[in-house]
C-alpha cells in the first residue's frame, strides 16, 4: 500500500508573518505520519524559518525549485546542498510554470532530480499536457515522454522513493479539474512508463499525485482512485482550514 502524500505549493504567495502563522496554526494538528505525508512548499526565502517552526511536528517543508549544481556563479539560484544544509526534505521539480515561464528543459529537470537524490531530498517531479495536446489525443504520450526523460539513469531503489505529480496544465489555477477517472487513467499511464523503465516492483512503489484545482470538495473522489496517491495543491493549500481538510481526507 502506498501512503498518500499531500503537498501544498504556495507559489509566490504569502508574507513572511502569514507563512509563520500558518505553520504555527496547523503544526500540532497534522495527522499521524503513519497515515499521510504532509508537506508545505513555501517561497524559498522562508524555508529555514519554516523548517524550524515545523520541527516538532510531522509536517515536512519543501522547496519549489533548485539548481542542480552544488555551488557556483549562478546568480539568483539555490543549490541542493543549501537546501540540505537547512534540512529541507522535498523539492518540486519541473512544475509547468517553471517549464513554461522559465524555459526549464527535460534535461535540466533530470539533472535536478539526480542532485536532489544525491542530497537525500525527495523530488516531486511534475508532468502534464496542455489543452491542445489533450484535444489532439497526445496526453499519455506527452507525460510518458516527460517521465522517461526525467527519470533517465537512476537505480530502481532511487526511483521508488520519488514522487511524481500529474498536473494537466489546463487545470492549474483555472478551477477546472480533470475528472477523477481521467486523472486516474493518466496516472496509470505514468506508472506504466515507470514500469517500462524500472520494472513492476518500482512502479508499484512510486507515489503519483494529481494536481490542478484540487480542493476539499474533490479530494476524496480523486484519492479513491487506484493510481492517485495524493495531491499537489496550489490555491487550496493557502488557507490552514482547507489544507487541513485535504490532509484529513487523505489520512
Ligand atoms: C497546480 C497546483 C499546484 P492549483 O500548479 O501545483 O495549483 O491547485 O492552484 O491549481
Amino acid at each position: 500500500m502506498r501512503k498518500p502524500i499531500i503537498a501544498g505549493n504556495w507559489k509566490m504567495y504569502k508574507s513572511f508573518d502569514e507563512a509563520v502563522d500558518f505553520i504555527e496554526e496547523i503544526q500540532q494538528e497534522i495527522p499521524s505520519p503513519d497515515k499521510v505525508d504532509a508537506v508545505i512548499c513555501p517561497p524559498a526565502l522562508y524555508l529555514p524559518t519554516l523548517v524550524v517552526a515545523a520541527e516538532d511536528s510531522s509536517l515536512a517543508i519543501g522547496a519549489q525549485n533548485m539548481h542542480f549544481e552544488d555551488e557556483g556563479a549562478f546568480t539568483g539560484e539555490i543549490s541542493p546542498k543549501m537546501l540540505s544544509n537547512v534540512n529541507v526534505d522535498y523539492v518540486i521539480l519541473g512544475h509547468s510554470e517553471r517549464r513554461e515561464l522559465f524555459n526549464e528543459t527535460d534535461e535540466a529537470i533530470n539533472k535536478k532530480i539526480r542532485a536532489a537524490i544525491n542530497y537525500g531530498i525527495v523530488p516531486i517531479i511534475c508532468c502534464g499536457e496542455t489543452l491542445e495536446e489533450r484535444e489532439a489525443g497526445q496526453t499519455e504520450t506527452k507525460v510518458a515522454r516527460q517521465i522517461t526523460k526525467a527519470l533517465k539513469d537512476f537505480a530502481p531503489v532511487e526511483v521508488e522513493h520519488m514522487v511524481i505529480a500529474y498536473e494537466p496544465i489546463w487545470a492549474i489555477g483555472t478551477g477546472k479539474t480533470a475528472t477523477a477517472d481521467d486523472a486516474n487513467t493518466v496516472c496509470c499511464a505514468i506508472r506504466l512508463a515507470v514500469e517500462t523503465l524500472y520494472g513492476k516492483d518500482t512502479a508499484e512503489k512510486v507515489r503519483i499525485q494529481y494536481g490542478g484545482s484540487v480542493k476539499p470538495e474533490n479530494i476524496e473522489e480523486l484519492l479513491s482512485k487506484e493510481h492517485i496517491d495524493g495531491a499537489l495543491v496550489g490555491g487550496a493549500s493557502l488557507q490552514p482550514a482547507s489544507f487541513m481538510k485535504l490532509l484529513e481526507a487523505a489520512a
